[in-house]
């Protein structure tokens, strides 16, 4: 089944619990900590491979990587969990279906994008010694992985995008000048899902994207259009192909109004006029076509798919202009800003202060085992984190209450 649209929930590996333990052996009373770090959680990995013409490859809708292991005494670290790698087809862009976002656009060859971050693993409590803090009995638990619904949408990359009314041969000329095998037939709306396909000259390739048909209102989703013109936002070339016995000037103007109305852009891409079915014209009535359609400023090449007229010089032409026709730009994902580790602060009431801290909160929460003892140690991290300037700024004074999020503290100035 053809799908160029899809929407999948990955979630990424839970990093392993770091691990509380001492060395013990006969006869040794207390030995020193030794629990090992926990492992890191496997990513979700999209990759691009491949020029496909569907997602219909991904069979899944839910995707999971493994979680890392926890780490172990003896200081054992826990296995990191594998990334899992998700295989789409070049073209396909990767959007946050929560928020719409365009998170990434997947056209090279291999170009691997992270969907999801694994959770980092915790910390044993071997790494928590300090020269006044021997013996630490707290360690740090694994990161959750990231979760995300993510939406992919697969914009083919085609060299020419074929554009045309129902019936007027779109997909006959495809066949004609590549070993795609379309679907042909005279009736419209033949072709229900886009077609690709290779023309080869020498050593020269060129892909061309038959699509389905498109008809007066396609821009407002008449017809099967709409779902489709998304297809042509990347081809270099358009190349209308117009049912030279069917009326072919008021067609081409009706698609130019079609493509005008859903994207001005496209106007202005490089693109031929093929007049088709020219056998059942004669002569004189393909010159005057040519003449009035010629009026239109893009060039005109009356051709045949049925006996072949006119094939060899559309396919000199497409290969002279295709290549050095820019490559359409499309909006690109914004880089996004790390995560910035700021600290806010906010007064509650008189004598209560809040931090807005994500990234001290989520360590915080991380950690387990003898809480109290771990309190020299949050003394560090907040230092780490210039929290008390940020406090300070605030005009908060001994005494006064600190929260993050569920957490309560009493400020206590550093004695310097
Ligand atoms: N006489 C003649 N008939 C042609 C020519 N090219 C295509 N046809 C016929 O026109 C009909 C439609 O051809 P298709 O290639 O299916 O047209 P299409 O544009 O792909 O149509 P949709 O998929 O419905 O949008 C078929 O019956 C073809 O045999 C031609 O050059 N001459
Ligand atoms: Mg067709």
């Amino acid at each position: 089944m053809f799908r160029d649209v899809l929407e999948i929930s990955v979630s990424a590996g839970r990093g392993g619990d770091g691990c509380i333990s001492f060395w013990r052996e006969k006869y040794i009373a207390k030995g020193g900590p030794d629990g090992g770090d926990g492992g890191d959680g496997g990513s979700i990995l999209l990759r691009a491979l491949g020029q496909v013409d569907s997602l219909s490859k991904l069979s899944k809708r839910v995707y999971k990587a493994e979680n890392g292991q926890h780490g172990m005494g003896k200081g054992l670290f826990g296995r990191a969990g594998k990334d899992l790698v998700i295989e789409v087809p070049r073209g396909t862009r990767v959007y946050d279906a929560e928020t719409g976002e365009l998170l990434a656009d997947l056209v090279e060859e291999g170009q691997t994008f992270v969907a999801a971050r694994g959770g980092k693993g915790g910390w044993g409590n071997a790494r928590f010694v300090t020269p006044t803090r021997q013996a630490p009995r707290f360690a740090e638990a694994g990161e959750e992985g990231e979760k995300r619904r993510l939406r992919l949408e697969l914009m083919l990359l085609a060299d020419v995008g074929l554009v045309g009314y129902p019936n007027a041969g779109k997909s006959s000329l495809l066949a004609a000048l590549t070993h795609a095998q379309p679907k042909i037939a005279s009736y419209p709306f033949t072709t229900l899902s886009p077609n690709l396909g290779v023309i080869e000259q020498g050593l020269e390739r060129l892909t061309m994207a038959d699509i389905p048909g498109i008809i007066e209102g396609a821009a407002q989703g008449r017809g099967l259009g709409l779902e489709f013109l998304r297809h042509i936002a990347r081809t270099r070339v358009l190349l209308y192909v117009l049912d030279g016995a069917d009326q072919p000037v008021q067609a081409l103007r009706t698609l130019q109004a079609e493509l005008r109305a859903y994207d001005p852009a496209l106007l202005l891409r490089p693109a031929l006029i093929a007049l088709n079915k020219c056998d059942l014209l004669t002569a004189e009535e393909t010159r005057t076509l040519e003449h009035q359609l010629s009026q239109s400023g893009l060039p005109v090449l009356a051709i045949s798919t049925q006996t072949r007229q006119g094939l060899p010089a559309l396919v000199e032409a497409l290969f002279a202009l295709a290549p050095s026709a820019p490559k359409p730009t499309l909006p690109q994902p914004q880089p996004r800003p790390e995560s910035a580790d700021s600290i806010k602060v906010h007064q509650v009431e008189e004598g209560v202060f809040e931090l807005e801290a994500p990234h001290l909160e989520r360590q915080l929460n991380r950690l387990k085992g003898d809480l109290m003892e771990a309190a020299g140690y949050l003394q560090e991290l907040f230092k780490r984190h210039r929290v008390e300037p940020a406090l300070k700024a605030h005009g908060v004074r001994a005494g006064d209450t600190v929260r993050l999020g569920p957490h309560e503290f009493e400020y206590i100035p550093e004695v310097r």
